[in-house]
């Protein structure tokens, strides 16, 4: 099947509770209204962009209910789209909106196998309600997704463990804190923590990270976090860390995803545009949006490449 013939459903995913810095919330609209859709479309892809959720505190007792009503809503309503066959582009929000977007999918596929996720970040976000200082839920979206952490982030559909540690791959780590590298390492959750990335090229790591997933999982997705970017590239993020990869390795290597027919979709969080004067990093995020979902060629290419495109 001609991979480029599934719709893309662009998922907004409205949430910015779960960071410290909330902009993000207005990520998806900001991206929309600039043009994110029409760069698809001219990729190459049917493009369907109606599918929203918004978190709303006046219907939640606390901030981490917040976020867990949020994620079943945003679960729901990715769930139908997977199973559909469609591939998804899920636009932040902050990071916890993982939960929901993954364990969408992880339903979906469920009667055909394990998911398989790569998780590209500078942080680990692994995190427990019980390890957490800052108690911010998008430091623990990967921990609720590997199963640990409370029941209203972990039991989504009714079962835990929505990614098995040894489908899951990290790359770009730099800034965390022991108790989730600790989790983490119990594990057996493979990191390419950022020297590693730095010594052996971003492609590289992310290469290992597809073959294993495209090997062992009925579908797999990518989940981008911007702040995984180098700043340079991507300043208009809440936390970002210095010394991360380069916008340009990161759109050659998700290139030709939307080719595999296990590929499920890409997630793009935490871009703030409060933050982002000139629109930059909105560019970036527009840009590996297209890269890993558009059409290959020279047409995908020039998008990536120009400035102000
Ligand atoms: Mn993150």
């Amino acid at each position: 099947m001609d991979q480029a013939r599934k719709p893309l459903h662009i998922v907004s995913a409205a949430v910015g509770e779960g960071a410290g810095d909330s902009g993000c919330k207005y990520a998806a609209s900001a991206l929309l209204a600039s043009g994110m859709a029409q760069a698809l479309a001219d990729a190459g892809r049917e493009v369907h962009a109606g599918t929203a959720v918004a978190s709303d505190p006046l219907q939640a007792s606390d901030r981490m209910d917040t976020i867990a009503r949020f994620n079943h809503a945003l679960a729901e309503a990715v769930l139908p789209l997977a199973r559909g066959g469609a591939q998804l582009l899920v636009l932040g929000g902050d990071h916890s909106c993982a939960i929901g977007s993954w364990s969408g999918m992880a339903q979906a596929l469920r009667p055909q196998g394990p998911l398989g996720l790569i998780w590209i970040d500078a942080h680990l976000d692994a995190h427990t309600p019980d390890s957490s200082e800052s108690n911010a839920p998008h430091g623990m979206p990967l921990a609720a997704l590997l199963g640990h952490g409370c029941a209203a982030f972990t039991q989504l559909f009714g079962w835990s463990g929505k990614i098995r540690p040894e489908h899951l791959f990290i790359i770009g780590a730099r800034s965390y804190e022991s108790a989730e590298r600790i989790l983490l390492d119990s594990l057996g959750v493979r990191v390419f923590f950022m020297e590693e990335v730095a010594r052996e090229g971003f492609e590289s790591c992310f290469a290992q990270a597809r073959e294993k997933v495209g090997a062992e999982c009925a579908g797999w997705g990518v989940s981008m976090d911007i702040d995984g970017l180098d700043p340079l590239d991507a300043p208009a993020t809440g936390t970002p860390v210095a010394h991360g990869i380069s916008l340009a390795e990161a759109t050659a290597a998700l290139r030709g995803c939307r080719d595999d027919p296990r590929f499920m979709g890409l997630e793009i969080v935490e871009y703030n545009p409060l933050h982002d004067f000139g629109g930059k990093t909105a560019r970036a995020v527009r840009a590996l949006a297209v890269a890993g979902l558009g059409q290959d060629g020279p047409a995908a290419g020039a998008a990536a490449a120009t400035p102000g495109a």
